[in-house]
């Protein structure tokens, strides 16, 4: 029988053996990805994430967690579009422009990912011009932007400037986070959304996309 507990765990703690191991077991027995993702991989990202808000976790865990989680989604990604598994959305993300920090960016998409999302990565100095193209040609309903830099802060709302002068502002939810960045921050700039941290990120995901 399928072990999705075993999956979860093996996400908890890391285990990118014992995930791929049960991943590919649960496969072979005709268990479907959606139910491999949300009661094995998901579940377990989002019991890392609980642990991330309470200090119980810290960054390398979650890195090590998203390692095993992404074993488990390279043996689901091929399985996916035969079974019209669908992502709960569609994300774009990157480091503004002029900053090139992106150790909390990544964990943030990650934990994305984690939680059912198609993620985009554009990587770092990400300029407003390109989130406006990834929106156009890949339909993403959430823009999300990091920085890390008080200097680079100002690209973000240029980004927002970018994606209302293309006429796209209205298609995509616009996200922000990074250590600098405030709620206020993102209000004074007409962001729709704003996360302190990686886990909270996904929750604000959910909330944006209703
Ligand atoms: Co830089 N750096 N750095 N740096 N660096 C800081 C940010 C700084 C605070 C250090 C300091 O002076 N005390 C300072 C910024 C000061 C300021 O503007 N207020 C600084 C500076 C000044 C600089 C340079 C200008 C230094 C120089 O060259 N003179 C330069 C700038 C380069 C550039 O970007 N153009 C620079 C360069 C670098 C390195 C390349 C050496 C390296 C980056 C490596 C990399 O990322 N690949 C680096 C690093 C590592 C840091 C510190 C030490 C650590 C940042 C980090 O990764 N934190 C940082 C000091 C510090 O924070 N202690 C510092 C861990 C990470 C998990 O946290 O990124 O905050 P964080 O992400 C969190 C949340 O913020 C949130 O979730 C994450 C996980 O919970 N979050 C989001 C992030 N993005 C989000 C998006 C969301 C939601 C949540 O929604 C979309």
């Amino acid at each position: 029988m399928a072990d999705l507990q075993g999956i979860a765990e093996g996400v908890i703690n890391g285990k990118r053996d014992d995930v791929a191991r049960l991943v590919q077991a649960a496969v072979d027995e005709g268990v479907g990805a959606d139910v491999i993702i949300n009661e094995g991989l998901i579940a377990g990202m989002s019991v890392v994430g609980d642990k991330f808000k309470k200090n119980e976790f810290y960054v390398p865990e979650v890195l090590i967690a998203a390692r095993a989680m992404h074993a488990g989604m390279d043996i689901i990604k091929p399985l996916l579009a035969e079974s019209g598994v669908q992502p709960k959305g569609t994300i774009v993300i990157g480091t503004v422009k002029g900053d090139l920090h992106d150790i909390g960016k990544n964990l943030v998409a990650m934990m994305l990912e984690g939680g059912g999302y198609e993620v985009i990565d554009l990587g770092v100095d990400v300029k407003p011009e390109d989130f406006v193209a990834a929106v156009k040609e890949k339909g993403a309903q959430i823009v999300a932007l990091s920085a890390l830099l008080t200097t680079t802060m100002p690209s973000m709302k240029d980004t927002i400037e970018a994606l209302k002068e293309a006429g796209v502002r209205d298609a995509a939810k616009v996200m922000i986070g990074g250590a600098p960045v405030t709620q206020n921050y993102a209000d004074e700039i007409g962001a729709d959304g704003y996360a302190p941290d990686a886990a909270s990120a996904v929750d604000k995901a959910a909330e944006l996309l209703g």
